[in-house]
């Protein structure tokens, strides 16, 4: 071993650990895979990014005997950063899908967030660090926002407590990192934690001793309102991929070219987002319901650029679902979101697909394990998993009209009707299914989804708002994260939909690319009116 700007990283290959792997050679550092059990032991500096289920990375780990030289090399206290379920694993067991013994390194158990009160679970989304032991590992981190996403966690006890560097609070305390001589390890994700991520990575890769400890701010922290900016992505006239933006999903030019609308170059915009303070950005590829992503090789390029430049969540949409291309070559959503996934997404998005499964689900009243969503979700979890909804509002004088949920509307409608339905679509709103928003929400929660991205074509670039009725409603109604999006026009219109609704993030596109409001002025506002949100 020996070279002093070489990392070793255990990735038993479980997952999309590219994030990881983005953000070491970000800060000038090469990477040592580890391939057999004496690469751990023969490693100066590990990192360990746990991803996928608990018990199927025990499985792993066992049967290569990767198990016995990660203790081992914890025992001889090597320089060593778990992430994530790396943190987890440390800990005697896991009743995620258990209960299953882990590496039995730190006592203690964990478990799953308790949702029965109405907590939000998976527990996705910016959180302030509240450090209680002094490391160099977290120098500079105290009272920062860093990025979480799981729906399990280490609980303190008496037995673990020397061990907890830093804990958090999502409903109740739970481990947020712990740290033991050389054996650090965050449940966090520092490689999707903006600056503030980098700067721990550098504080494990490059120790220095910065003199002076930070001061302590303890503000009570609660979940951080997410903003987010959303590329709407589709090939030109001339087939280069640009990013657009339609008024009520309308992208074509009103003018005389009829030509798409084309805002920008998707990785450049996604990079300048990301410096401006978004807390994620996502892409849609907006005309991925007509050909197959997997062909359209230019989106997984995108995502493999902009994953080395944004070290924010990024979220990939469009077209995913099971496909079989002219050759009859069958293609599994599962696939076509790995392909994904591999390329750089932490999270990919379902539309079109998603509508038919729920559908189906409310009709026969049986899972079938099946469709995209449910199958994505198993393997990659359900926090990997967006579902997209793309309702119109369609009012009526009663709500014995329809058989769907309907909301006393706070605007009445044009022939004076007091309430209201959304209609799903499907293809990029052109056609019109039979299911409301309000339903495909609870279907698709049981279904797997672990946030729903919520759209409205009416206000779809109209800058008039978000439908804070709509967003109520589901919001409400699910206790996996709702996205607000469409219809910002102003920084009062997220100020709104976070204390009018339970929306766990806000998204803006159009604002956004035409250079109207700043993501920091955003923030800005939201922090003058008490809305909690990462600053940087
Ligand atoms: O059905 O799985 O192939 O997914 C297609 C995806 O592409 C869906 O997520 C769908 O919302 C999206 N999409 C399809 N057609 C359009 C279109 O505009 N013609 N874009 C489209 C939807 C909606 C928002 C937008 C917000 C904020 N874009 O994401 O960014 O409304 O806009 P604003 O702030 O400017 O008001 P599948």
């Amino acid at each position: 071993s020996g070279d002093a700007n070489t990392v070793t990283l255990l990735d038993y290959g479980a997952g999309n650990v590219r994030s990881v792997r983005n953000a070491i050679r970000h800060l000038g550092f090469n990477i040592r895979d580890v391939r057999s059990p004496e690469d751990i032991l023969a490693a100066d500096r590990l990192v360990f990014p746990g991803v996928g289920a608990f018990g199927s990375a025990m499985d792993v780990l066992n049967r290569t005997g990767m198990a016995d030289a990660l203790r081992e090399y914890i025992r001889m206290d090597r320089p060593f950063l778990g992430i994530c379920l790396g943190l987890q694993l440390l800990f005697d067991s896991s009743e995620e899908n258990g209960p299953v013994s882990g590496l039995g390194v730190i006592p203690g158990v964990v478990r799953r967030f308790d949702s029965s009160e109405g907590l939000i679970v998976p527990h996705i989304g910016w959180n302030a660090l509240q450090i209680t032991k002094d490391t160099q590992l977290l120098q500079g981190a105290d009272g920062q926002h860093v990025y979480f996403v799981h729906s399990y966690h280490a609980l303190p006890s008496d037995a673990n407590k020397d061990w907890i560097s830093s804990t958090c609070n999502y409903g109740e305390s739970f481990i947020s990192s712990i740290s033991m001589g050389n054996i650090q390890a965050v449940q966090f994700h520092p490689e999707k934690s903006g600056a503030t991520g980098l700067n721990i990575f550098e504080n494990f890769l490059s120790p220095h001793s910065s003199g002076a400890k930070a001061p302590a701010r303890r503000k009570a922290s609660k979940l951080a309102k997410r903003v987010i900016a959303c590329l709407d992505v589709r090939s030109n006239d001339n087939g280069d991929l640009v990013v657009t933006k339609g008024d009520q999903y309308d992208v074509r030019d009103h003018s005389s070219s009829k030509e798409v609308r084309n805002l920008g170059k998707p990785v450049e915009l996604a990079s300048q987002y990301y410096i401006d303070g978004a807390d994620e950005v996502s892409f849609l590829n907006i005309t991925g319901f007509r050909a197959f992503p997997l062909g359209d090789l230019p989106m997984l390029e995108v995502l493999r650029c902009a994953s080395e430049k944004v070290f924010v969540p990024l979220t990939v949409g469009g077209g995913i679902r099971d496909f079989t291309d002219e050759s009859g070559r069958y293609y599994s959503s599962l696939e076509v979101a790995s392909e994904y996934f591999r390329s750089g997404a932490d999270k990919i998005s379902i539309g079109s697909d998603a509508v038919f499964a729920a559908e189906a689900y409310l009709q026969t009243g049986v899972k079938t394990g099946k469709s995209s969503l449910e199958q994505i979700s198993r393997v990659y979890g359900n926090q990997a998993v967006v579902v997209s909804i793309d309702p119109r509002r369609v009012y009526v004088k009663s709500p014995d009209e329809v058989q769907f949920r309907t909301v006393k509307v706070s605007s009445k409608g044009p022939l004076g009707e007091e309430y209201a339905w959304y209609q799903c679509t499907v293809s990029g709103g052109r056609d019109s299914r039979p299911i409301g928003a309000y339903e495909l929400a609870k279907a698709v929660e049981e279904l797997g989804a672990g946030e729903i991205l919520l759209n409205c074509i009416d206000c779809d670039g109209q800058g008039g708002g978000f439908d804070i009725d709509l967003i109520k409603m589901v919001s409400d109604a699910v206790t996996i994260p709702v996205i607000a999006s469409s219809g910002a026009g102003a920084v009062e219109h997220f100020s709104e939909v976070f204390e009018k609704t339970n929306a766990s993030a806000a998204l803006a596109a159009g604002i956004f690319h035409r250079k109207e409001v700043p993501i920091l002025a955003v923030k800005e506002h939201l922090v003058d009116a008490g809305v909690e949100v990462r600053m940087q």
